[in-house]
């Protein structure tokens, strides 16, 4: 068994004053998000999509495992390999596959199966989870809530991606399989989600959408009284 390993930890403690302006600034800095569906092709350095991947990574994940990759894609080849698989798949969906409640969910939002984005977007940045890590002699290495570990990270990406000024989209292509192949990604890996990065288009249109308030998405526990 490993010893465990500590050291000192000491991030600075602003003024409660400070905290609650952060908050506050950052709340309103993430509500300003938005999924874009429509990319310019204006190029962005692979340097700033590193970055992007190096602050999603900083997630928290289960018994420190990271069981995440992040595979770039900037190659217009490959992205347009993505962009036809995807469209195969969900020309499926739209075509019959989805059942009506979801074609339903999914109309205001004005969706169909085509996604040009997928190649006009300068970046795809494809997230697979690690299932399991791979020993050195071959053997498998247990990873602990692979799907909540994951998808942290991904929230971190989305969060990073708008904070740095450029915009994304959380797309699963369903089913994402061919994801697998198209990336070379070996059997211990798993698609779980991918992203489109660039900068909205400058005719960008999205979906009119209000998010909930507080009070439907939280509650406090007992209720406060008076
Ligand atoms: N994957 C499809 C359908 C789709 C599903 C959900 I749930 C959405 O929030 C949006 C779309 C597509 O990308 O069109």
């Amino acid at each position: 068994m490993i010893e465990p390993q500590f050291i000192p930890y000491r991030p600075t403690r602003p003024p409660i004053e400070e905290v609650a302006a952060r908050a506050h600034d950052l709340y309103q800095a993430l509500d300003t998000r938005r999924s874009v569906r429509m990319f310019s092709p204006d190029p962005v350095p692979r340097a700033i999509i590193e970055d992007v991947v190096r602050a999603a990574s900083t997630a928290p994940s289960g018994a420190h495992r990271q069981p995440w990759r992040f595979v770039i894609v900037g190659d217009p080849g490959t992205k347009r390999k993505i962009r036809a698989a995807a469209e195969a798949e969900e020309a499926e969906n739209y075509g019959g596959r989805l059942p009506e409640d979801w074609l339903e969910a999914l109309a205001p939002l004005g969706t169909d199966e085509h996604k040009p984005y997928l190649e006009i977007a300068p970046w795809i940045v494809v997230l697979f989870e690690e299932r399991y890590g791979i020993n050195p002699d071959g053997s498998h290495r247990k990873n602990f809530y692979v799907k909540e570990s994951v998808g942290i990270a991904a929230g971190m990406f989305v969060a990073a991606v708008h904070l740095s000024g450029l915009a994304t989209l959380p797309h699963t292509p369903s089913p994402m399989a061919f994801l697998s192949k198209t990336l070379e990604r070996p059997e211990n890996e798993r698609p779980f989600a991918l992203f489109p990065v660039g900068y909205p288009a400058d005719d960008c249109v999205v979906p009119d959408l209000v998010r909930k308030p507080l009070a439907e998405v939280a509650v406090e526990f007992p209720p406060p009284v008076g």
